[in-house]
């Protein structure tokens, strides 16, 4: 049994949460629970970013404090993770004390290995962002990131020698090429890091809401460099289950926050002297109905106003099924209902139902000989999982659900009796259970619901094979629902 330790970004609280929030969550939790169906011992991390100077500003606009703010938003983010179905193992939030001392002891290792230096910072900050932008960066005056307004900032500051570890950074990912994930994101960080990097400013003196900085208690920590600790005070590091869990197995983020986990927080573990997470997989952005999505544009989706018209597991299956895991896509309320009433109604809902039917109304024997194994090809799931390309996954369960119909069809089963009839059903349903068991990262609630009419107990990935079919089926209504258009 392995330990696999797998994170998401902690998001902002500045605001609810939002369609892109939900996407990653939920794509780590499909990764959590496959890992958990094959054995092993996972220990999977969402939670919140809580200081800075974005939030500060959202709490001064509602006339709240900052701590009283932050804990009026975070429960949206708790209870949002329940309604999606997220099997979390921890919560983090930065305003833990656990948390503010694991980050001092971190930039207390920094400190001592020399890397920390005092200076000023004058360039300019993107508050949406949190990040330090030079002159040479910005774009037509605005943030080239986000393409917001910048401000000006000159002020007292510690610095981290980033600058100095550009050639170990460039070793580890040539020594370690999966760390850079996808790869074809990889080159674009490479040449980035070939370029040079600037020292980090990794305190802020007019910020107030922030970790204090021990070494000069007139600064704060950087909200950056405070979040991306999360991964370790998770774990109660340096004490705690830290031996187990790390290095981290996969941060999954966003394209948008690649560069801070691929070369920001290895070369702060580095200096730590703590070794760098196996890999970073930087996921593609939604588009809203073929536009940026952002607060300012009106246009953020509400996921829990989805689920509420759709449930839970119709986005779910939406957001593995219509992008590739790190390509771009664009999300439309026409398109899930399109895979809605195309692919979960007509396919796999029309298989479940004609199926159990035909069992329900069968006196006979339900046995056979395996025939729709054919094709059915676990360890190739297994590796496409491994390689987190979750969308040529869920497509290679698809494929079982087509042929299974085809196989109605072709058997003309609706003519059979006795022996040929049992056999034919023998093989939709232990290829509806084995579908079941594929299905239960991807949609657990739908493939519960599934396991609960074959009336057979939980089953792990070993029980993808053809076997005796041992349930007892009790058919329960139409597993999804037509959308109107
Ligand atoms: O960056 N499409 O938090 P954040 C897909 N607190 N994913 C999207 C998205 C979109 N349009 N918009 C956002 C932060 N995301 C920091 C992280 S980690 C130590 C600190 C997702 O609230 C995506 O995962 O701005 C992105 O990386 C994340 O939300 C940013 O969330």
């Amino acid at each position: 049994m392995a330990d696999y330790y797998i994170t998401t970004p902690i998001y902002y609280v500045n605001d609810k949460p939002h369609i892109g929030h939900a996407y990653t969550t939920t794509m780590a939790d499909m990764l959590a629970r496959w890992h958990r169906l094959l054995g092993d011992n996972v220990f999977f991390l969402t939670g919140t970013d809580e200081h800075g100077e974005k939030v500060q500003k959202a709490a001064e606009k509602h006339g709240k404090s900052p701590k009283e703010f932050v804990d009026s938003v975070v429960p949206q983010f708790i209870d949002a993770w329940k309604t999606f179905n997220i099997t979390n193992d921890i919560f983090m939030r930065t305003t833990d004390l656990q948390h503010d001392k694991t980050v001092k002891e971190f930039i207390r290792r920094i400190y001592d290995s020399g890397d920390i230096y005092k200076g000023e910072y004058e360039g300019w900050y993107c508050v949406p962002d949190e990040t330090f932008i030079t002159e040479l960066q910005l774009k037509e005056g605005r943030c080239p990131y986000c393409g917001r307004t910048v401000n000006k900032v000159k002020e007292e500051s510690y610095f981290f020698r980033l600058g100095k570890y550009r050639q170990r950074l460039l070793d580890l990912y040539e020594k370690h090429p999966g760390f850079l994930s996808p790869k074809y994101r990889a080159m674009e960080t490479i040449n980035r890091v070939k370029e040079g990097l600037n020292d980090l400013s990794i305190t802020r003196r007019t910020v107030k809401w922030g970790i204090e900085f021990k070494q000069d208690k007139d600064h704060v920590v950087y909200v950056w460099l405070d979040a991306l600790v999360n991964y370790l005070s998770a774990l109660r590091w340096p004490d705690g289950t830290v031996g187990r869990f790390w290095p981290a197995d996969v941060h999954i983020v966003g394209k948008d926050i690649a560069w801070f986990h691929t070369v920001i927080w290895p070369a702060l573990l580095m200096s730590a002297g703590v070794e760098p997470p196996k890999m970073v997989f930087s996921h593609g952005w939604w588009t809203v109905e073929g536009k940026k999505m952002g607060k300012s544009l009106g246009n953020a989706v509400d996921p829990i106003d989805i689920i509420r018209k759709y449930g839970v597991d119709p986005l779910r299956y939406y957001f593995a099924r219509e992008m590739p895991f790190g390509e771009d896509g664009d999300f439309s309320e026409s398109k899930l209902i399109a895979r809605i009433n195309g692919e979960l109604v007509d396919d796999l809902g029309n298989l479940v139902y004609r199926s159990l039917t035909l069992a329900e109304r069968f006196g006979g024997e339900i046995k056979g000989t395996p025939e729709l194994d054919k094709g059915l090809d676990i360890e190739r799931i297994k590796a496409l999982m491994g390689n987190l390309d979750t969308f040529n996954a869920i497509e290679a369960v698809w494929e079982r659900v087509r042929c299974s119909n085809r196989y109605i069809n072709e058997k003309e089963a609706w003519k059979l009796r006795g022996e040929q009839l049992g056999n034919v059903i023998y093989n939709l349903l232990e290829s509806i259970r084995i579908i079941s068991i594929l299905l239960s990262p991807f949609m657990p609630d739908t493939s519960e619901r599934i396991r609960m009419q074959l009336g057979v107990e939980k089953q792990g990935i070993d029980q993808c094979r053809f076997g005796e079919f041992r349930g007892k089926v009790k058919k329960a209504g139409h597993l999804f629902e037509k959308v109107k258009e």
